[in-house]
């Protein structure tokens, strides 16, 4: 039996078959967006593409599944180019679907025409426009090969708006797999290799592992855990690779990059990475800021680059190669390693475990004075009091600047694979909120908080109303510094002098979202502070907690020393 479908409803059902359950769009393509809400896939309709896109981030990043994102062609779609390049730095499979002027208008100025293959060249990993109906199966399948294979990303498949509306011809076959999940291949070195690394590993004299975000998948996550404790070995883990390990682990060392100020785990860890004979990647791009500006590796140790990207291994140091996927290549390692006599390992464990122990007393030591309940509170002291009321399933998710520092240098992860969600791939402002949005979706059993700072929330405020709408119950803590804090500070540093942009009007955060329907609470004092957050996790619902915190308070970066922080003792 054959039923007609028309281009649209074929993308819908192609859609259905890739396991795809919500598309982020704005009723656009409408034919599209039509045809999918009435085969149940459910439209999660932004205000605006930047934070759909996003949205689509957050939602890939902790479902496993390639996301879907849809536009309308000219401007729409050059709003969806930021969250696309967050997504391709940070390598999230996102497939965008953005509507093309009709084939016969094509280069005649028509409305909203641009150039989209050359609006996402620099954000994608493939942009492709359908031409004709015939291969509507061919290219939304290789889109979806496109994001989820290899080093996973962003891919674009332009659909002219007059191709929507034609029927598939009768002789075009349906696809029947399903490749909607990530990673699609599970790639593994040679074992010979894998066996020469494992020996490597027992005979090193200070073997460490430091685990980047293309390790945080579940999978991939129990693989190093298991990795760390059947070889104890150290794990370090990397901003976006944060809650790979459970850091309440004897051999875990928390997060190692620019965080190495007085008051940082990472000034008291950073002795046992440089030390390091042999360092063990596990999905990291060694980047500058998981690196300290390139810092943070000793020019004498010897590294092995576990990655999906070849072209990621030996980018900025020389590297055994291994390539693969993080989960299945840790899984093969492990193997070979319980080929190998441990001896060594197990015998420096116990001396291994007492200095990763005592730099952890030494960073609640230098931290414990700014836990204080005296005003004005400092965003550490909020991080204190969530710490102690969240539970290892929750999601944590920042926006960029100095709220990613927040979470990734005071929280500590309880389990591997707990998730703590930055906007790692180029620090954009704004999209705390809309990655938290995708992450409940994703997994909507989880409490997900999303931690702001009132200058990057003021780029997704709109957002509220959607999570109102949508019935999408995150919790979002704004810490109200009433300034761009790191633009303030680095300026500073940098300058000895800030511009007039840093300085914000009082902006009442809870007023706002009290207008777009969610709960909404200002806090200024430790105890209403723990009374709110308490009373949030016992039953969450979409609200925002507007926190007044210390202006003078900044994260313990590198890029402070000797400046804002002093004499360090
Ligand atoms: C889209 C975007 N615009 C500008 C910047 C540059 N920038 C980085 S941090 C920052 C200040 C952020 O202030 P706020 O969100 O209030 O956080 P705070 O540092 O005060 O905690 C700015 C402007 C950026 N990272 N992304
Ligand atoms: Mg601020």
């Amino acid at each position: 039996m054959t039923t007609k479908l028309t281009v649209a409803q074929a993308i819908a059902r192609g859609l259905k078959r890739h396991g795809v359950e919500f598309i982020f769009a704005q009723s656009l393509p409408s034919a599209v967006i039509l045809a999918c809400e009435a085969l149940g896939i459910h439209q999660i309709a932004y205000r605006q593409e930047n934070m759909g896109g996003c949205m689509a981030d957050g939602y890939a990043r902790v479902s496993g599944k390639v996301s879907v994102v849809a536009a309308q062609n000219g401007p729409a779609a050059t709003l969806l180019v930021a969250p696309l390049a967050e997504a391709f730095k940070a390598s999230v499979p996102i497939v965008a679907l953005v509507q093309e002027v009709e084939r016969n208008q094509a280069d005649r100025n028509a409305f909203q025409e641009i150039d989209h293959t050359a609006v996402f060249a620099s954000c994608s990993k493939w942009t492709r426009k359908l031409i004709t109906a015939d291969r509507v199966h061919d290219y939304l399948d290789a889109a979806f090969i496109a994001a989820a294979s290899g080093r996973p990303g962003p891919a674009v498949l332009l659909l002219p708006a007059d191709v929507l509306r034609e029927e598939v011809p009768a002789f075009v076959e349906p696809r029947k797999a399903g490749l909607g999940y990530w990673p699609l291949d599970r790639l593994q070195p040679s074992r010979a290799l894998l066996d020469e690394v494992a020996t490597q590993i027992a005979n090193a004299e200070h073997p460490v592992v430091m685990v980047g975000g293309g390790a945080v998948s579940l999978q991939a996550s129990e693989a190093v855990a298991k990795l760390q404790e059947m070889a104890h070995l150290p794990v370090f883990t990397t901003n976006m690779g944060k809650g790979a390990v459970a850091e309440t682990h004897t051999l875990s060392c928390g997060v190692l990059g620019a965080l190495v100020g007085p008051t940082a785990l990472g000034k008291q860890t950073l002795p046992i990475y440089s030390d390091a004979d042999l360092i063990v990647q596990i999905g990291t791009r060694n980047n500058q800021n998981g690196t300290d500006n390139w810092r943070n590796v000793s020019p004498t140790a010897k590294l092995v680059q576990i990655d999906i990207d070849p072209q990621e291994l030996g980018r900025n140091y020389e590297a055994t190669r291994l390539v693969g996927d993080a989960a299945s290549t840790v899984e093969a390692l492990i193997e070979a390693l319980s080929r190998c006599d441990l001896t060594k390992r197990k015998a420096q464990r116990a001396a291994v475990e007492q200095r990763i122990a005592v730099a952890w007393s030494a960073f609640e030591a230098t931290r414990a004075p700014l836990l204080s309940d005296k005003g004005p509170l400092r965003p550490e002291r909020v991080m204190a009091s969530l710490q102690r009321l969240i539970e290892p399933e929750d999601i944590i998710v920042a926006d960029a600047s100095y709220s990613s520092m927040w979470v990734v240098g005071q929280l500590r992860s309880q389990r591997a694979g707990s998730r703590f969600i930055t906007p790692r791939g180029l620090a954009g402002l704004g999209w705390g909120l809309p990655l938290s949005m995708g992450a409940k979706l994703a997994k909507p059993q989880s409490r997900v908080i999303a931690l702001v700072g009132d200058g990057g929330f003021a780029h997704s405020w709109a957002e509220l109303e959607t999570l109102t709408r949508m019935n999408i119950p995150v919790l979002v803590i704004v810490l109200n510094n009433g300034i761009l804090g790191f633009q303030r500070d680095a300026e500073t540093v940098k300058f000895g002098s800030y511009t007039t942009a840093c300085h914000f009007h009082d902006v009442d955060h809870a007023a706002i979202a009290r207008a777009c329907g969610c709960q909404g609470w200002r806090v200024s004092d430790a105890a209403a502070l723990d009374g709110t957050l308490a009373e949030w996790m016992h039953s969450p619902r979409a609200a925002l907690l507007e926190v007044i915190t210390d202006p003078e308070a900044h994260p313990p970066l590198s890029l402070f020393a000797g400046t804002l922080d002093k004499a360090e003792g």
